[in-house]
């Protein structure tokens, strides 16, 4: 299968996260991407290539201009304001900050626009956050691309991932939405209805709320009940899409402790569901944070599990846009990776 990956998100990297307020090692490490690099690599089975570049159009038609800008400038501005350490939003707008009190404005010091942006203390922005932002979104449309013009499948080895990221707001250890670029950008290339499997750990918040009002990008997640876990606010099964969008969301949320047997089960389901809303594409958003050893999911996933999931996803007989998100148990997250694409290449055929 054709992967594409590039080194630069190794600019991405900081020591420490605020979870629930402690400073704790941080998780979403360069270690991930490279350990699943080395993986693939290792398998002899696969064909590594760099990203292509596709410019800011992309970006911009599914993220608001201005985050855009912010995300590309705000270190630069960071360091003249004379810090150095990681950008962490130290207040973050609510909704209900100017209740009565009309619009909100964006603060015009780098301290206040983190939080105008930024929606957790878990998504650091450091000097080479930008430039891997940059790269994961265009080894996204470089692997779609690859399906667009004929693969059957094709994998992106994205980092940091996207599915957090939403048309102005970002965190969630993600900064642009690279499935929603790329599921946007198949849709003006002709690609008809292009659905949306997300089986990370966590509700795709950024993802659903991006496609909310479009019956041509069907959305299915299956994940972590939001009654338990983050993101909390979203992903809850009466969730199902608004406008022109009605019914073209779906919610799966899942008891902890939920298996391979039992995952399997409501995976055919959603698949069943996207398939009949989707053309030709199935974008993919892979995390393996369902993983049973993951310190942030709850789930118990196996290995071999992961081989049934990519067999069961590739047996819809749509083609494959598989792009990386979330997984922190780093030593299982080759194997867990490489099986899930042995799947897919075990009904979709090895030249997938
Ligand atoms: N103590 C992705 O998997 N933080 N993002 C949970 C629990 C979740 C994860 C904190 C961070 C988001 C892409
Ligand atoms: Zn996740």
């Amino acid at each position: 299968m054709l992967i594409v990956h590039s080194p630069a998100h190794h600019g991405h990297a900081y020591d420490v996260e605020i979870q629930h307020g402690q400073a704790v090692p941080a998780l979403e490490v360069p270690a991930r991407a490279q350990a699943i690099h080395d993986a693939l690599v290792a398998t002899g089975r696969h064909t590594l290539t760099p990203p292509g570049t596709h410019g800011m159009a992309p970006l911009e038609a599914v993220h608001d201009a201005a985050m855009l800008r912010y995300l590309e400038t705000c270190w630069t501005d960071w360091v003249a304001s004379g810090r150095t350490t990681p950008i962490v939003p130290e207040t973050v707008l609510l909704h209900t900050y100017r209740d009565g009190m009309g619009e909100v404005r964006e603060p015009r010091t780098p301290a206040g626009r983190i939080g105008y942006w930024c929606f957790d203390t878990e998504s650091p922005i450091v000097e080479g956050t930008w430039q891997a932002t940059r790269e994961a979104a265009d080894i996204a449309l470089t692997a779609a691309s690859a399906v667009l013009e004929g693969a059957v499948a094709a994998y992106g080895l994205c980092r940091p991932p996207g599915h957090h990221a939403a048309r102005r707001m970002f965190g969630g250890y993600c900064y642009v939405n690279n499935a929603a670029i790329v599921a946007a950008w198949l849709v003006g290339q002709g690609a008809g209805r292009v659905g949306i499997l997300d089986v990370d750990f966590h509700h795709g918040n950024g993802t659903q709320q991006l496609f909310w009002e479009r019956a041509d990008v069907p959305y299915a997640s299956l994940h972590g009940d939001p009654d338990r876990v983050y993101p909390y606010f979203s992903g809850h099964a009466d969730e199902r899409g608004g406008g022109a969008g009605t019914g073209f969301t779906l919610n799966v949320p899942l008891p902890a402790g939920t298996s391979d047997d039992g995952y399997l089960r409501e995976l055919a389901r959603a698949v069943d569901w996207l398939d009949s809303r989707t053309d030709d594409i199935i974008v993919v958003s892979l995390g393996i944070d369902t993983y049973e050893r993951d310190q942030l999911g709850d789930l118990a996933l196996t290995t071999e599990g992961y081989r049934r999931c990519g067999e069961l996803v590739a047996h819809s007989g749509r083609r494959l846009v598989v792009l990386q998100e979330g997984g922190y148990f780093v030593p299982a997250l080759g194997d867990n990776v490489v099986a899930w694409l042995d799947g897919v290449e075990s009904v979709a055929g090895a030249g997938a």
